[in-house]
């Protein structure tokens, strides 16, 4: 076993890359990029895109440390059978789940605007989780994947920050992953809801998990 101790909030996190995953969570079009699900709720996208070179850093020596490496994308089947009317119908955005963007239908599987961005597009052979819901663990098989591969450490990156990421970090902690969430890979559309989520996580003891920036997660493996 070798024994990694990043200096992190609230407390040094220990992990085991042979027991730790990478997770990505919804790097796609439809939040990152103009014309998506992302603008349709009426968002500046553009503040996501500082997100992309650290964890670009992060991806890379991930994949060149041989990391489990594991993507995800929220999103519905073609017919929303997957799509709870109560998502479906939520607010007044400019353009609805389903409907034509210039990216294809907003969040639909298999759409151009539901894929990752080019930027951090997955490799062969690395996990692609589709999701329907907010948390990567709802209606998935990541716990069962993350358990048969002895994983029990997830390093968290991606976005949303209060949202996705949020609803993630808690449903690993509930299964009793231990997440280390770097803080500046992770983005929120506001940027108050940004520093109050990452508090968040690593108050009371880390009721959640811990938070950490990249560049110390990385001199933390060098
Ligand atoms: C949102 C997400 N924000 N990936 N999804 O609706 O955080």
């Amino acid at each position: 076993m070798t024994e990694i101790i990043v200096e992190a909030a609230p407390s040094p996190f220990r992990f085991d890359p042979a027991s730790t995953a990478l997770v990505l969570i919804d790097m796609q079009r439809d939040f990152v990029e103009p014309g998506g699900f992302g603008e349709s709720l009426g968002n500046d996208v553009s503040i996501l895109q500082a997100v992309v070179p650290p964890l670009q850093a992060v991806l890379a020596d991930a994949r060149e440390r041989g990391l489990t490496v594991i993507h995800t994308r929220e999103g519905h089947r073609p017919d929303l059978s997957d799509c709870p009317p109560a998502k479906l119908m939520r607010g007044a955005p400019s353009m609805r789940i389903g409907d034509p963007g210039p990216k294809g239908r907003i969040l639909v599987r298999g759409e151009y605007g539901h894929d990752i961005i080019d930027d951090l597009a997955p490799l062969p052979g690395e996990v692609v989780i589709d999701k329907p819901g907010k948390g990567s663990f709802y209606a998935t098989g990541l716990d069962d994947l993350l358990q048969a591969s002895g994983i029990t450490s997830l390093i968290v990156t991606g976005v949303t920050t209060e949202v996705c990421v949020h609803t993630t970090v808690r449903e690993a902690n509930d299964r009793g992953y231990e997440c280390l969430v770097l803080s500046d890979c992770v983005g929120s559309y506001f940027p108050e809801f940004q520093k109050a989520a990452l508090a968040m996580i690593s108050a009371q003891g880390g009721i959640f998990g811990w938070v950490a920036p990249s560049p110390d997660y990385l001199s933390a493996l060098t």
